[in-house]
């Protein structure tokens, strides 16, 4: 693969991402998802190359992939991810969905570490520059969130702590922008600034309040790396949310993928933490 058939895929998959709208599947920054059909949710991939192949098998077979974002940055294979999932894309326009991630950078906040342009320029030399561009202008054109209503939202950290309403998400001010891409629950009794430098740390009254409001039971996101999976905000016995995370460039040594069917009952994230888990462990 060279830079231009890169780029290529690039433009293909943002030619698919524009037909989520025509399709009805994505209201701005929103995608709906249909009402049936099975799923599988992938968290951060984060260049690793292996740990994506073995999960995508893992995932079969599936109507729809939606990812979570963080593709590149960290791992060893950061091109050869892009190309990988951009190519899915670009083959299945209203199968595959690709999220934004706080990696996926926003204009105004910077990700460190932020290796992506460096393996983009070992591998295309001085055209690395040119994909890199292509790339952020991608960025630009993701959608933010997926929701199943009335049973999942999904979203690469955690939804703003004023949202009241998934309207909201369509067309996002730049705080909910930062917010989704950023923030993460934690177990304390009040919002508090994160100290990644944005987003917000959520409180678990605060979650069960925005999830309540916009009538989902499960939070699903990714965002922090974790053994696969991690359950958090414990609320009557049953958590409400899940994280996942697909790769395993850390100190974990499990990735995992989330698989779901879209018109079975709205699950918890212990139910799917228990039985809709499948992983990939290395070593
Ligand atoms: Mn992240």
């Amino acid at each position: 693969m060279d830079a231009g058939e890169f780029i290529e895929l690039v433009e293909a998959a943002r030619n698919a991402m524009e037909e989520e709208e025509r399709e009805r599947l994505r209201v701005g920054k929103l995608i709906r998802l249909p009402e049936s059909g099975s799923l599988a949710v992938f968290g951060d991939v984060h260049g690793d190359l292996k740990a994506l192949e073995a999960l995508l098998k893992e995932a079969e077979p599936w109507d729809m992939l939606l990812f979570l974002g963080d593709y590149g940055d960290r791992g060893p294979k950061q091109p050869e991810v892009y190309a990988r999932i951009l190519k899915l894309k670009a083959d299945s326009p209203d199968r595959v969905l690709l999220l934004r991630g706080n990696h996926e950078q926003l204009p105004w906040l910077q990700v460190y570490p932020h290796d992506l342009p460096w393996q983009l320029a070992d591998r295309f030399g001085s055209e690395g520059d040119r994909a890199y561009e292509r790339l952020a202008q991608l960025w630009e054109a993701m959608p933010i969130a997926a929701v199943a209503e009335g049973k999942y939202l999904m979203l690469h950290g955690a939804p703003p702590v004023d949202l009241k309403r998934l309207e909201q998400l369509e067309e996002p001010s730049r705080e909910h922008m930062e917010q989704v891409l950023w923030n993460d629950p934690w177990e304390g009794d009040e919002d508090i600034p994160s100290s990644r430098g944005a987003g917000v740390l959520v409180s678990k009254p605060t979650m069960r309040r925005v999830l309540g409001s916009i009538g989902v039971r499960t939070l699903i996101r990714t965002h922090e790396p974790c053994e696969g999976v991690k359950l958090a905000h414990r609320v009557e016995g049953r958590h409400l949310v899940l994280t996942v995370v697909s790769n395993t460039v850390y100190w974990f040594k499990t990735a995992a993928v989330v698989k779901l069917k879209l018109e079975d009952e709205a699950k918890t994230a212990d139910e799917l933490a228990e039985k809709h888990v499948k992983r990939y462990t290395v070593g």
